[in-house]
């Protein structure tokens, strides 16, 4: 467990008064609010294999239980990798008066370097549950689309070009759930959370407007897209992204509830457990929610403890504490950068020893167990190690197959830049230098 994970789980920045994290947390609370969601922030993030992966129908051959992708304790225990490994515990305190939770956690993974990850982020969870004894029906779709047409209209065009299930890329719990009934809670589902980005987007444009100097991209319209994905936990399932400076930005997942997990967290209330309720949940990362909305440049910032950074967001919470968005409402501004120190890039190539695999995220597709080999986070892992919140970014730039001998060459590009201060060229070279170290010392590389 390196030290710079572990210094991270006292931090609580989704607990933080008028953090940015926080604020944002505050956000989803009140576009999710009480009493239909129960919310809950104070969950301890070691976990157990069997909460984070096994009650989740995580095959065992799922790349996200790798050790190349996921912080271990010891076998059995780790750090959660996402808010979902409290599904199970949460689904099971949820009642006929709170069908709905929400729960705010710090997470933990090995991942890419660059300014949108970070092995150390926050999620909140959210679900809602339809209970059909209950509502004393056998199929929820009449009173989900009842419940649809409650929620407030937008004018957002929202592009999602797929069905509401498909046989074969994302398909119904034919099962369990009729296609009326899994319509009506995707459909329900994604408005809730069109909503909520409507609710963002709406402070963010108040906030450029409010800045007299003119936001780059402050006028350019919404676009938001819907696109098919895949959760060992929900099906269909589906990613929203957001279009932001010339890519898109995947903000959350989401989709219908896994009935068998449903089943399997029933409340001691329910008479019935098999089939007694259908619903769905969805998982946001809260760093990617607060860059959007107070245009904050680069993940690392958050852990930032510099007053210069801090101080901007002071007068956001309002007088009555948690809960109080109204300095939000009135007086956000979008960030403002403290100038921008210059980077540092330096190259590292070398051979590597077996074979080379990518990244996976917590949903991605199963694929063969590849703890034991070489895996691009470890480079990540040995990179933040050496050089710690002063580097940027982290990049496959070249790689090739020697025709004779068949080893894989790689070279990586690093940026070290510090958000603080300008790194002079000795500082970065003993980085580097110390990359290079540990890249052969941990991963048995040999440097070309
Ligand atoms: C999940 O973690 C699922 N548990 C979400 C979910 C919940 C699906 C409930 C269905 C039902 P994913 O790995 O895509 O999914 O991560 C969710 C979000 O976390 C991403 O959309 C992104 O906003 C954020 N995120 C993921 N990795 C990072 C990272 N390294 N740094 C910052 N944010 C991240
Ligand atoms: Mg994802």
């Amino acid at each position: 467990m390196p030290p710079h994970i572990l210094s991270s789980v006292p931090r609580k920045l989704h607990l933080q008064p008028a953090h940015p994290v926080s604020l944002v947390r505050q956000l989803l609370e009140q576009q999710f609010p009480n009493p239909t969601f129960r919310h809950i922030n104070a969950l301890d993030p070691v976990v157990s294999t069997a909460q984070n992966f096994d009650s989740l129908g995580f095959p065992d051959d799922h790349p996200g239980r790798a050790r190349s992708d996921t912080y271990y304790i010891n076998r059995t225990t780790l750090l959660r990798t996402h808010t979902s490994a409290h599904q199970a515990e949460a689904f099971a305190g949820v009642t006929a008066e709170q069908p709905g939770y929400l729960i705010s956690a710090d997470v933990y993974r090995r991942d890419a370097i660059d300014r949108t990850h970070y092995p150390v982020f926050h999620q909140t969870e959210g679900a809602l549950v339809w209970d059909r004894e209950a509502l004393g029906v056998r199929d929820v779709a009449d009173k989900v689309y009842a419940d649809l047409a409650a929620l407030p209209d937008h004018d957002i065009v929202v592009e999602d070009v797929n069905p509401p299930f498909h046989a074969v890329r994302n398909p119904r719990q034919e099962r369990w759930h009729s296609e009326a009934e899994c319509a009506a809670i995707g459909a329900h589902l994604k408005r809730s959370l069109e909503l909520l980005v409507v609710r963002i987007f709406g402070l963010a444009r108040a906030a450029a407007r409010r800045a007299s100097q003119g936001v780059p991209g402050g006028d350019e319209p919404l676009k938001v897209r819907w696109v098919e994905a895949y959760f060992p936990f929900t099906s269909p399932s589906w990613e929203l992204e957001v279009f932001h400076e010339g890519a898109w930005l995947e903000i959350l997942g989401c989709g219908v509830v896994r009935q068998e997990l449903l089943n399997a967290s029933a409340p001691a209330s329910v008479r019935e457990p098999t089939n007694w309720s259908s619903g769905w949940a969805f998982g946001i990362g809260l760093e990617r929610i607060a860059m959007l909305l107070f245009r904050i440049p680069d993940i690392r910032l958050f852990w930032s403890t510099d007053q210069r950074f801090l101080s901007q967001f002071k007068s956001l919470q309002g007088p009555r504490g948690d809960g109080d968005l109204s300095g939000l409402e009135q007086g956000l501004r979008p960030f403002v950068p403290f100038s921008k120190y210059p980077a540092c890039v330096k190259d590292v190539s070398f051979w590597v020893p077996g074979p080379t695999t990518t990244s996976s995220a917590a949903g991605g597709n199963p694929t063969r167990d590849d703890s034991q080999s070489f895996h691009e986070n470890d480079v990540m892992e040995v990179v933040r190690a050496a050089a710690g919140d002063l580097v940027e970014d982290v990049r496959l730039v070249d790689q090739f197959v020697h025709p004779k001998t068949r080893r894989r060459s790689l070279c990586y590009r690093v940026s070290y830049r510090s958000l603080e201060r300008t790194l002079t060229n000795i500082e970065a070279n003993e980085m580097h230098d110390a990359v290079v170290r540990l890249l052969v010392e941990r991963l048995g590389v040999e440097i070309r």
